[in-house]
């Protein structure tokens, strides 16, 4: 898969510790980097977020896509939404708090975290290209109901670098399902961003604490350095 004939390994600097991965069984994971998260008048907003606060997750997120671009790296794209009648979205989600709009409502971006509505979609500056893989889940981690242990399984891949929106939320439930099937799992910490940044902080360290009991954290520019022997 990866289109390199430079060595296949390399070691991030991550805590707690570094970790040396064999690239060609690692794959990119980007989490939920929607426009109903991270524009004006989608889901994150109607739930009362500043969500100018997700802005700094996007250029470290493009950096670290353009190297697996580059290298070969399988892609993968995930989005949180649901089916248009609403029958994958459990009454618990649909009712709880007090939003100004509530998931189906029809907003500025098309009905709120509704797939195939403009603000369930990828923002620009992410775009998947059509060779690279999106997952629609309707929850917060990215294992449930949805089709991505298969894609993993066919791929033989047993690392992810993982990045996207919120730290806290499907970012971090997203890890945990993966740590316990096994995956290494690296998060990119500038990659990552909260609506509130003591969250975005303290998800990280939940991840990284007690010898990575949930996985590895390490910033975009070590991800790139130890991609680096790939790309030379
Ligand atoms: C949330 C997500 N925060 N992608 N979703 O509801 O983190």
């Amino acid at each position: 898969m990866l289109n390199s004939t430079k060595p296949a390994r390399g070691i991030i600097n991550a805590e707690p510790e570094p970790i040396e991965l064999d690239w060609l069984v690692t794959a990119l994971l980007i989490i939920d980097m929607q426009r109903d998260f991270l524009e004006p008048g989608g889901f994150g907003e109607t739930l009362g977020n500043n969500v100018s606060q997700l802005a700094r997750a996007v250029n470290p997120i493009g950096a670290v896509l353009k190297a697996a671009r580059d290298t070969g790296m399988l892609v993968i794209h995930t989005r949180e939404g649901h089916l248009p009648d609403l029958s994958d979205a459990p009454p618990a989600k649909l009712e709880r708090g007090a939003p100004s709009l509530r998931i189906g409502d029809p907003g500025p971006m098309g009905r709120i975290l509704i797939r195939g509505e403009a603000g369930h979609d990828i923002i620009p500056e992410l775009y998947p290209l059509d060779s690279e893989i999106v997952i629609d889940k309707p929850g917060k981690g990215a294992f449930y109901a949805t089709e991505l242990g298969d894609v993993l399984e066919k791929y033989g891949i047993e690392n992810l670098l993982v990045c996207g929106v919120t730290t806290e939320v499907c970012v971090n439930t997203t890890v945990r399902e993966a740590n316990d099937r096994g995956y290494r799992c690296i998060v990119i910490s500038d990659g990552c961003a909260s609506y509130f940044p003591e969250f975005h902080e303290m998800g990280l360290k939940m991840i990284k604490a007690q010898g990575g009991i949930f996985g590895w954290v390490a910033d975009s520019a070590a991800i790139l350095v130890a991609m680096k022997t790939l790309t030379g």
